[in-house]
C-alpha cells in the first residue's frame, strides 16, 4: 500500500508502520491520521498479521501535532482542540490499545507531545539510547493528551508524572527504562533489529492468548481484585478454547517447540 505520510510494510507475520515525515520529525497532520487509521484497519482485519511495529523515519520518532496546522492569524476564532482529540487522537490511541495483537513501538529518536504518548500507548516500548520523551504540552499551554495523563501516573507514579508534565523536561530513554515508563532501552544501532526480532517473535506466538492478556492488563487499572479475578476467569475460558492452547499443551508433553497458528 502506498501512502504519503507513513510507510506500511507486511512481512514475516507482522506489519510495520513507519511515520514518514522525517523533515518535521514525523509531526502528525490530518493526512497522517487518516493514513495511520487506514493502515491500522488493515492490521486489525488481516489474520496473517499477528503483531504491529510502530517507528519513525529519520532522527525523530514523532514530534506530536504538526504545529504548522495550528498557526492562527489575529482575529481567528480559537480552534476546538477537543474536537481534534475526539475525532483524531483519541480513536488512534483507543485503536492501538484495543488491537487484538501486540503492538511494539520502537522509539528511534525524540518523542514529543502526542508523539510521546503515542509511543507509550503501545504494549511494548523499546527506545534507542539517544531517544528522549518530552511532554511538550506545557510549553504551549496545553494538557498532556493522547493518554498522557493516564499513562504517566500509572507507569511512572504521581510525582514523576507531575514533574514530567509540568516541567516538560526531556526524559532520556535510559531513565525512562529505569523508572518503568518503557520496557527497554537499547543501543541506537541495535534498535531496528531488536524491534524486528521482537515483532517476528510475537508473530509466532499464540495471538489470541496475547490479545486476551493485553485486554486483562489494560482493564486492571479500572478494576478491584474481585472484578479482575472474574475477568481473568472469563478470558481464560476463551483462551482455553483456542487451538493454540491445545497446541501449547501438546507441544509441552511431546517435548517440542509449539507451532502456534494464532487461533
Ligand atoms: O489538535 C491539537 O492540536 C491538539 C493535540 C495536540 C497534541 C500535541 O502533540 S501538542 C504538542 C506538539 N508538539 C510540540 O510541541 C513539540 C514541538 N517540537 C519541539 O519542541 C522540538 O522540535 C523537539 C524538542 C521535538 C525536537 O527539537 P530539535 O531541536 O531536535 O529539532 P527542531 O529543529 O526543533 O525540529 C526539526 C524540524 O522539525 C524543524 O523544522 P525546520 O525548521 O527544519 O523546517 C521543526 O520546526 C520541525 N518540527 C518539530 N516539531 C514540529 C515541527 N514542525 C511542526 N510541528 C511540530 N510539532
Amino acid at each position: 500500500m502506498a501512502y504519503n505520510t507513513i510507510l506500511y510494510e507486511v512481512g514475516e507475520g507482522y506489519a510495520a508502520i513507519t511515520l514518514n515525515r522525517p523533515e518535521k520529525l514525523n509531526a502528525i497532520t490530518a493526512e497522517l491520521h487518516g493514513e495511520f487509521r487506514e493502515a491500522l484497519a488493515h492490521v486489525a482485519e488481516d489474520a496473517k498479521i499477528r503483531a504491529l511495529l510502530l517507528t519513525g523515519a529519520g532522527r525523530g520518532f514523532c514530534a506530536g501535532q504538526d504545529l504548522n496546522d495550528r498557526a492562527t492569524a489575529p482575529g481567528d476564532a480559537p480552534r476546538d482542540l477537543g474536537q481534534t482529540l475526539d475525532t483524531l487522537y483519541n480513536p488512534l490511541i483507543r485503536g492501538l490499545r484495543a488491537l487484538p495483537k501486540p503492538v511494539i513501538s520502537a522509539v528511534n529518536g525524540v518523542a514529543a507531545g502526542a508523539g510521546a504518548n503515542l509511543a507509550l500507548a503501545c504494549d511494548i516500548v523499546l527506545a534507542a539510547r539517544s531517544a528522549r520523551f518530552i511532554q511538550a504540552f506545557c510549553r504551549l499551554g496545553l494538557v498532556p493528551d493522547s493518554g498522557g495523563t493516564y499513562f504517566l501516573p500509572r507507569l511512572a507514579g504521581q510525582a514523576r508524572a507531575m514533574g514530567l508534565a509540568l516541567l516538560g523536561e526531556p526524559l532520556l530513554a535510559e531513565r525512562a527504562e529505569e523508572i518503568g515508563l518503557i520496557w527497554r532501552c537499547v543501543d541506537d544501532d541495535k534498535l531496528a533489529e531488536e524491534a524486528r526480532k521482537l515483532a517476528r517473535h510475537l508473530a509466532t506466538q499464540p495471538t489470541m492468548g496475547l490479545a486476551l492478556t493485553k485486554q486483562a492488563i489494560n482493564a486492571s487499572w479500572a478494576n478491584n481484585l474481585d472484578r479482575q479475578l472474574d475477568l481473568e476467569r472469563d478470558l481464560q475460558r476463551v483462551a482455553g478454547r483456542t487451538e493454540d492452547y491445545r497446541e501449547g499443551v501438546k507441544a509441552f508433553l511431546e517435548k517440542r517447540q509449539p507451532n502456534f497458528k494464532g487461533r
